[in-house]
């Protein structure tokens, strides 16, 4: 079916999750449903906010501007507006506008009839920025545990919570996180590359089909996970990064408040070392 016949056969009304008719219609070619009016709400207002922010500061040059959280002596209250009050309404901002996009990806779903596997990993995204300014600042008692919102702070913010733990590559849910995003990038180079050098074939041969590609893992390596298998594997190597990136940083004080290469002291302690001796 065209692209365009399709269109007209699946936009039709109906099936919404929330706000029934109203809002239950395209512009041009975008969904836009009560979640996506919610989502570009926040979106506008927390980039307006972000740039009132931006005003406020001693800087418009693009890597030093910095939206700060509250100081820690503020714990989990509301700060003032200008004492990271303005940081507290962007993650609030932040977090609406995501959540909503994921229940747009969810409504886009439901009414084509697929599986909801869009906006699961969509979440898992956003559980991963919640972890950093929503969970952990809350299991550590105050908002200032947040991380700034500006291209050089939030750097700077990430290499010193690093040194609080002497050397966070010893973080066991750090080094997880890490192998998943290098295995991911392995996974979608292999595919895209495999994809791309089937259906590029020499002038005046027929484009490759999946014999080629499983023939051709089979002839490399013994193995072909198969044409759905590599998109089940890549969804599992993603969410798995996404997820102990966020595993990494709510350990990290919440439950470990020592350096992370002290860790592995039970690794040093366990009796088979001093078996008999
Ligand atoms: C693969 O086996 C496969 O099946 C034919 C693909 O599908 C198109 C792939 O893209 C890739 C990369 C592989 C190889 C992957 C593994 C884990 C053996």
């Amino acid at each position: 079916m065209a692209m365009l016949d399709f269109e007209k056969k699946y936009r039709v009304r109906g099936g919404t999750l929330l706000g029934g008719d109203l809002f239950d219609f395209w512009v041009g070619p975008f969904y836009v449903g009560l979640f996506g009016v919610a989502s570009l709400f926040f979106a506008v207002l927390g980039t307006l906010l972000i740039v009132y922010g931006a005003a406020q500061g001693d800087t418009w040059t693009l890597w030093q501007i910095n939206i700060a959280p509250p100081d820690l002596s503020h714990g989990l209250e509301l700060a003032p507006l200008e004492e990271g009050g303005l940081w507290q309404l962007i993650t609030i901002c932040a977090l609406g506008a995501f959540t909503t996009w994921a229940f747009r990806q969810a409504e886009i779903s439901k009414k084509l009839g697929m599986g909801y596997h869009v906006p699961w990993a969509f979440a898992v995204a956003i559980f991963a920025y919640a972890s950093l300014v929503v969970i952990r600042p809350l299991l550590m008692g105050a908002w200032g545990h947040g991380f700034p919102y500006g291209i050089l702070s939030h750097l700077d913010w990430v290499s010193n919570v690093g040194y609080q733990y002497l050397h966070f590559h010893y973080n066991p849910a750090h080094m997880l996180a890490i192998t998943f995003f290098f295995t991911t990038t392995l996974a979608l180079s292999l595919h895209g590359g495999l994809i791309l050098s089937v259906t590029n074939p020499k002038k005046g041969e027929p484009v490759k089909t999946a014999e080629h590609e499983n023939s051709f893992f089979r002839d490399f390596i013994g193995y072909s996970i198969g044409s759905l298998g590599i998109h089940r594997l890549g969804l599992f190597l993603a969410l798995n990064a996404a997820f102990w990136s966020a595993v990494c940083i709510i350990v990290s004080g919440p439950f470990w408040t020592q350096g992370w290469p002290e860790w592995w002291n039970w690794w040093l302690e366990i009796p088979i070392w001093t078996y008999g001796g």
